[in-house]
Order: structure tokens, then sequence, then C-alpha cells
């Protein structure tokens, strides 16, 4: 059995979630909450010492960090990853432009509003700033997806999965969604999948 250690309010813990949901595959959620020192304990960093939730726990004790690494080996072999070598570097792509060009910005921003514990982070060249690459970042999405219907192409891949959960929490973390059709249908496209399961979501 694989156990995710992970954060029910996480967007990058959700989306590990929302892919083995998507795969059928059972696994334990273990609650590491992130705001209240939790994943700075010793058993913790015990297991991964870079202090950070996701985490995926092998049933052979080895364990993954890093939420896209844990969608790529989740994915391997399975229709959310492909086989062609270029489609697979387009997907990988997109899920280094989501670490590089869209979470610090859009995850960072809805952190800085939503958590009391970062409030004194939210000073408003922060705010600002978070804002303006936030925004960016959504303006490369909604010119890729004025073409094709999922973000690495025709597919839903993990690419998908990995842009989801943060894209569609923007508007609470103040981003103007508006200015987005093509990322509004994909967001309904994405919702209405079959096997689809939103962040609230934790197995039993
Ligand atoms: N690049 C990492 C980011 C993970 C991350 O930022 N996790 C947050 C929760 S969303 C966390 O554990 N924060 C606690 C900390 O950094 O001390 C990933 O994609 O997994």
């Amino acid at each position: 059995m694989l156990t995710l250690y992970g954060m029910a309010d996480s967007g990058n813990c959700y989306k590990p979630r929302l892919l083995l949901a998507r795969l059928n595959r059972p696994f334990r959620h273990v609650e590491v909450n992130a705001l209240d020192g939790s994943t700075r304990r010793p058993d913790f960093l015990a297991r991964n010492p870079n202090g950070q939730v996701p985490l995926l726990e092998l049933d052979d004790g080895r364990t993954l960090r890093e939420s896209n690494a844990i969608l790529l080996y989740l994915a391997e072999g399975t229709p959310f990853l492909p086989a062609d070598a270029f489609q697979r570097a387009l997907v990988c792509q997109w899920l280094f432009f989501e670490q590089y060009s869209h979470e610090p910005y859009i995850a960072v921003r809805r952190a800085l509003i939503r958590y009391p514990e970062r409030a004194a982070e939210a000073t408003p060249e922060r705010l600002s700033s978070t804002l303006d690459r936030g925004h960016r970042a959504l303006a490369v999405m909604e010119s890729q997806l004025t073409t094709t219907r999922f973000i690495a192409g025709e597919d839903y891949t993990i690419a998908d999965i990995a842009l989801y959960p943060y894209t569609c929490d923007a508007r609470s973390a103040g981003f103007e969604m508006e200015r987005f059709p093509a990322i509004a249908a994909w967001l309904d496209r994405i919702a209405s999948t079959p096997g689809h399961v939103a962040i609230t979501w934790l197995p039993r």
C-alpha cells in the first residue's frame, strides 16, 4: 500500500491524490500540517530532509518527494504520461513551467492571503509582484489552451494535473480569471472528467 504524506488543503498535495484517484489506485493519506511545524519534526525530516509535503512512501520503504516527480513516477505506463519522446518532453515542459513560472506566484499568493501564519510575508510589494507574474503565467496557459484541449496537447496528462489545483483556486488568490476564457473551459473540462475528485477528497 502506498502512503502519501500531505496536507489536505495544499494544491501540491492534491496533485498526486487526484492522479491516484484517476488511476483507481489505493493509498493511505497521512495528514502532515505544513503550517504548524509538523514538516520540521525529526520523524518527518528523517523521511524528507527538505521538510515539505507531499511525500510518497512506497511499500518497500523508499520515499519520493516533489509533487511533479511523484506524478511522473505514478503515471509511468499509464495514459497520463505519453510514451512518445517528444510528447513526453512536452509534458515535462509544462511540469517545469508549473514549478518555476506558475506555482511560485499563484500558489504563493494564495498562501499569503489564505493562511494567517503567512500574513507577515504579505507585503504590498510581494502581493503586487506575485499578481503580475501569476497573470503572466496564466496568459501563457491561455495562449496554449486556445489551440489545444489540454495543456500538453489533445490528451489529458499529468501536465494538466500539475497545473489544475492552483489555477482552479487562482480567483481566490486575487487573479482576474475572467481575462482567461480558454482556461475557464479547460477547468470545466477537467472537473467533468469521469473519476475526477475535488481537493477536499481523501481516501477512506
Ligand atoms: N516543489 C514542492 C513544493 C512543496 C511545498 O511547497 N509544500 C508545502 C505545502 S504546499 C510545504 O510542505 N511547506 C512547508 C515548508 O516548506 O516548510 C513540490 O512541488 O512538492
